[in-house]
């Protein structure tokens, strides 16, 4: 198990200098966040981001995201040219060291939420999604900005998109990404790289746009459409845990030995009724997820991929990026570290 941290880049208010001394961190999580979406990755960027961590004691493995083009999960004609630049990536990446790629295959919409800073009773503030607020939202209007969102569309870019996806079922999303691994994963044997698809979040369709990543019947379905260990997952267990039929626990023990988590996002939240949950510290005591269970379910299945705390709340008045700021972070990775101590000690 490697313990990383998510960093954003020369520009995220939490800096390598903070990332080192969070005891038990091996290494960054991050992207190139200048080059548009679709296209290829400099080099020159990509060292750069690998020598500002390694100065810090960092390692640099894990890339994410590297975000897939819309034309790729619509299947439009041309997208050819979008795979081979999404392999390009991934060869210059693992000529770098990268060993983990992060992506998702979500229409349009990253994570969403309904509300970025709710108070909780302590008064720290947590990321919130109520189902009924969700539905009422329309993503055109644009009168939530929330932290998934690609800002760069203009609202009719964003309505023309919606558009070409009004046709899109969930089966052509799954041809679509049978495509896209066909193209991708031969070059990450090549090259070394694991890939890591993320889940749905939250794991159901949102704005009428289908979702495929979602639970247990999408593992099975996902690894049967590229058997090579490359095509692997990223599991976010507070993503999947948010819808409560999916049985986390359960799910690790059925295709842990299968050596397909290669990234666990490890963050706890805590359901508010129906679909609705907002996002907890990582403790167990703190939400509804048993984090203690979740990581032995790894530790017997023979996790060895890399891990880090997701989401934290803002505490101790910090501001921040939503989910992304240090304190409640680093308390989450001094936790789920000591966790796995003692498990792995037993
Ligand atoms: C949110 C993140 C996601 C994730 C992407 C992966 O906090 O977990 O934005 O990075 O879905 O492509």
């Amino acid at each position: 198990m490697n313990m990383t941290f998510r960093w954003y880049g020369p520009d995220d208010p939490v800096s390598l200098g903070h990332i080192r001394q969070i005891p038990g961190i091996t290494g960054i999580v991050t992207a190139v966040y200048t080059v548009p979406v679709g296209e290829v990755w400099p080099r020159e960027e990509i060292a750069s981001l690998k020598r500002r961590a390694e100065e810090k004691g960092l390692a640099f493995e894990v890339v994410e995201s590297v975000p897939v083009h819309e034309d790729i999960k619509l299947g439009a004609p041309g997208c050819e040219r979008f795979i081979e630049n999404y392999c390009e990536n991934v060869r210059r990446l693992g000529e770098a060291g990268v060993k983990c790629i992060c992506y998702n295959f979500m229409p349009v919409f990253d994570w969403t939420r309904s509300e970025l800073s709710r108070k909780l009773p302590d008064g720290s503030y947590a990321l919130a999604y109520d189902e009924e607020t969700v539905r009422a939202i329309d993503p055109v209007k644009g009168e939530l900005r929330l932290p998934g969102w690609d800002e760069s569309y203009t609202k009719e870019e964003l309505w023309a998109l919606l558009q070409r996806y009004s046709q899109v079922t969930g089966e052509d999303l799954w041809r679509n990404l049978g495509r896209f691994l066909d193209g991708v994963i031969p070059v990450c044997e090549e090259a070394g790289v694991n890939l890591a698809i993320h889940p749905d979040d939250p794991p159901w369709p949102i704005f009428g746009l289908p979702r495929i990543i979602t639970g247990a019947d999408s593992y099975e379905r996902l690894f049967a459409l590229n058997e090579s260990p490359r095509n692997g997952v990223t599991l976010c267990f507070g993503s999947l845990a948010a819808d409560p039929q999916n049985d986390l626990e359960e799910i690790i023990r059925r295709f842990g030995p299968e050596h397909r988590f290669h990234f666990v996002h490890a963050r706890n939240i805590k359901h508010t009724g129906g679909r609705s949950f907002e996002e907890a510290a990582h403790l167990s005591l703190c939400g509804s997820l048993d984090m203690a269970a979740l990581l032995t379910a790894l530790y017997e299945t023979g996790f060895d991929g890399y891990i880090r705390p997701d989401h934290g709340r803002m505490i101790w008045g910090e501001k921040g990026r939503p989910g992304y700021g240090l304190y409640d972070r680093a308390l989450g990775a001094c936790y789920l570290t000591g966790l796995w101590e003692a498990i792995s000690k037993r």
